[in-house]
């Protein structure tokens, strides 16, 4: 079954160039799971659009050591309006998908926009958002066939512990407990956040999923122990278009939450597939939610 569904879509996923995600319709024969959708609700429709006159976040592109792959990996970092290097701040670690690297939520999702209008309205905490390149290989370029390098995703799991974040930590005035760092991305980055958020629950506190891609472990993986996992997650909440065929992966999981009384969200955006619209509107909600 796991490997049809692989076959399947990688037969329909289409990657016509670097830096892009797949276009993956709906899929006959895609298992289709009943689950307790949460009611959508649009954002603003000025929600991505940038705003003259209120104050800006800065972007940078920073380089670390990771003893993980072996190399210097590039990261690109968020930070707040009015930044202060002698205030406190919580991190959102925000990954990409399998036809990106750490330049693709900025190029793609304009997160940057999305949080300042969210800070002018102070409808966010301040935070920083940390994307890193969620390809752990010496090779972490998002050119080829990217499937065939769909294993660093795993591999992330470790330099992103490991190599990341206690370079963040040593780089940035953050908090360093799990109720101060968040975990969410798109399609594979969304797998590697359920993945890896409910996986080191003891690390991250909030998990979002957005389009999560079949890298998302079932369940049962994911979710091994109900009641610690009631107990230590503070958040879990994903979206997904309705014209998305890889909607399984985030129905699935909430069915086993609906099951077990694990509270969970998954919204199912109208009329959408697997593209930015529905991402950007992930980190606009997700971002509103966490670190209160
Ligand atoms: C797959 C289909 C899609 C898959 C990954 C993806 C690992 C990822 C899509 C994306 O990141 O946009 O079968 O297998």
């Amino acid at each position: 079954m796991k490997k049809l569904v692989l076959t399947t879509a990688f037969a329909l996923a289409t990657i016509c160039a670097s830096a892009q995600e797949p276009n993956i319709g709906m899929m006959p024969g895609m298992p289709k799971i009943e689950c307790d959708f949460t009611p959508y609700q649009a954002a603003p429709a000025s929600f991505d659009k940038e705003t003259s006159g209120i104050e800006r976040g800065t972007i940078e592109e920073m380089e670390y050591s990771s003893k993980t792959v072996g190399t210097i990996r590039k990261v690109t970092i968020y930070l707040p309006p009015k930044y202060d290097k002698n205030k406190k701040y919580p991190v959102l670690y925000l990954l990409h998908g399998i036809g990106g690297d750490h330049k693709e939520w900025l190029n793609g999702g304009v997160p940057n926009i999305i949080m300042d209008n969210l800070y002018a309205q102070k409808q966010a905490e301040p935070m920083i958002i940390v994307m890193p390149n969620g390809r752990a290989l010496k090779d972490d370029s998002a050119t080829g066939n990217v499937y065939a390098k769909a294993n660093g995703f795993e591999i992330f799991e470790r330099d992103l512990i490991d190599d990341l974040i206690p370079f963040i930590q040593s780089k940035f005035n953050t908090y360093t407990d799990k109720e101060h760092r968040a975990v969410a991305g798109l399609s594979m980055g969304g797998g590697q956040s359920l993945n890896f958020g409910l996986g080191n629950m003891d690390l991250f506190a909030y998990v979002g999923g957005f389009s999560s891609a079949p890298n998302t472990r079932q369940p049962e993986q994911l979710i091994p122990d109900v009641e610690k996992t009631k107990k230590e997650n503070k958040l879990l909440w994903m979206v997904c278009g309705d014209q998305d065929g890889l909607m399984f992966n985030s129905s699935r999981l909430k069915a086993f939450c609906d099951k077990n009384g694990v509270p969970c969200t998954l919204i199912q955006y109208p009329g959408e597939g697997h593209n930015f619209v529905v991402w950007k509107y992930g980190l606009y909600n997700f971002a509103q939610k966490v670190f209160k």
